[in-house]
């Protein structure tokens, strides 16, 4: 039978939640440190499976989450389109920008199957070495937010060279949101052929859409993705995480793609959520990954206050958004003691 984490996606209720982090594997781990340091850089460490399945494995290790999420990234399936990827240190993840017309054909319609074999191979090796128990997660980003990383070629405040590019050239715009569904589609079946349980696409940057934008950007793209991986693995489980969108645009991404569970962050109204999403899909999240620096009693009730929202609704606990590297392990183990009511 399988773990708590799937049967809360395939419709079961429990009184206490399954548990995960977003970005569980990484820098607040002395551990993941260690590997990080033998991998060379952030990219080498992405692209070498057994060094990838051993980060994704470090925090189930230490912590016995329900489920497992492959140590990979976003700006993975961009890379393999042929865009340059590097990683500065101290700052963050660089990509060769691609956004006119003349970089945009430079870049492949096919992923290259020699990155790819990279994160499914990762993915085989974990699945074969997690306890039956614990789910395995594969990812990619929606295509919006991967497009505010080609275009910028950086992480950017409040996304702008994207935006202003949508408004000014609109059919170019499409033609790599095209590409990035193609790709991100043809990505999340690979990781499920290869072992994933469920799949999670990753909208961080869908917040700061008007409404149409973010029905033609975000709703739309997804779907699409959601309906090739439909297509090609009929009864595939997925997430969807729109970040920083209004809980109206929440429903559309979760009703259009036929999404089992839908991510919200720490603005969203949980009630709300319970109210508006029923018994329809799991909600996923939401702990401010401030509440776990703080830690002591603001923790305390930050959990329980998340439990107590959700009580007797599909839910799955996890932050709002991706664990911080200054977060101590203490609070970690205090949070899920909480949950788990130890
Ligand atoms: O070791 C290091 O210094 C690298 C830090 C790091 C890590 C641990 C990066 C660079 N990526 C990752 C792994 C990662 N990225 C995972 C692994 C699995 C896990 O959750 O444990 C996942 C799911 C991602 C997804 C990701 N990458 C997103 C979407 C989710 C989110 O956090 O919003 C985004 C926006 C990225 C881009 C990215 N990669 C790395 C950084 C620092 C960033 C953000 C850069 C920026 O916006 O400026």
């Amino acid at each position: 039978m399988s773990g708590k984490f799937l049967r809360v996606l395939d419709g079961e209720k429990f009184d206490v939640p399954p548990i995960w982090m977003m970005r569980q594997a990484g820098r607040y781990l002395p551990e993941y440190r260690e590997v990080r340091a033998k991998a060379g850089g952030f990219v080498d460490l992405c692209l070498n499976p057994d060094l990838a399945s051993e980060v994704t494995l470090q925090p189930i290790r230490r912590f016995g989450f329900d489920a497992a999420i492959i140590f990979s990234d976003i700006l993975i399936v961009p890379y393999a389109l042929g865009a340059k990827l590097w990683f500065e240190e101290g700052e963050g993840p660089r990509l060769a920008p691609v956004s006119d017309a003349a970089t945009f054909r430079k870049l492949s319609d096919q992923l290259d199957g020699k990155i790819t074999e990279c994160v499914y191979e990762a993915l085989a090796r974990t699945k074969a070495a997690l306890p039956k128990e614990t789910a395995l997660i594969g990812f990619c980003g929606a295509p919006w937010t991967v497009a505010t990383y080609l275009i910028a070629g950086r992480g950017t405040e409040d996304q702008a060279p994207a935006r202003l590019l949508a408004m000014q050239e609109p059919e170019l715009f499409q033609k790599i949101i095209d590409r990035l569904v193609d790709a991100s589609g043809e990505h999340l079946i690979g990781q499920i052929k290869a072992g994933a349980d469920v799949v999670q696409i990753f909208d961080t940057w869908s917040g700061v859409l008007d409404p149409a934008s973010f029905e033609r950007w975000c709703v739309k793209p997804v779907a699409k993705i959601a309906g090739m991986v439909r297509a090609a693995v009929p009864n595939a489980r997925m997430i969807v995480f729109p970040k920083g969108a209004p809980l109206n645009g929440i429903e559309a991404v979760a009703k259009q793609s036929s999404a089992n569970a839908v991510g919200v962050d720490w603005i969203a109204d949980r009630r709300e959520c319970v109210v508006r999403f029923g018994d329809k899909f799991v909600t996923q999240g939401n702990l401010d990954p401030l509440a776990l620096i703080a830690g002591g009693k603001a923790l305390d009730e930050a959990v329980d206050a998340v439990l107590a929202d959700f009580k007797g609704a599909r839910h799955i606990f996890n932050l709002g958004h991706g664990i911080r590297k200054e977060t101590p392990i203490a609070h970690v183990e205090r949070m899920i003691a909480r949950v788990r009511k130890n």
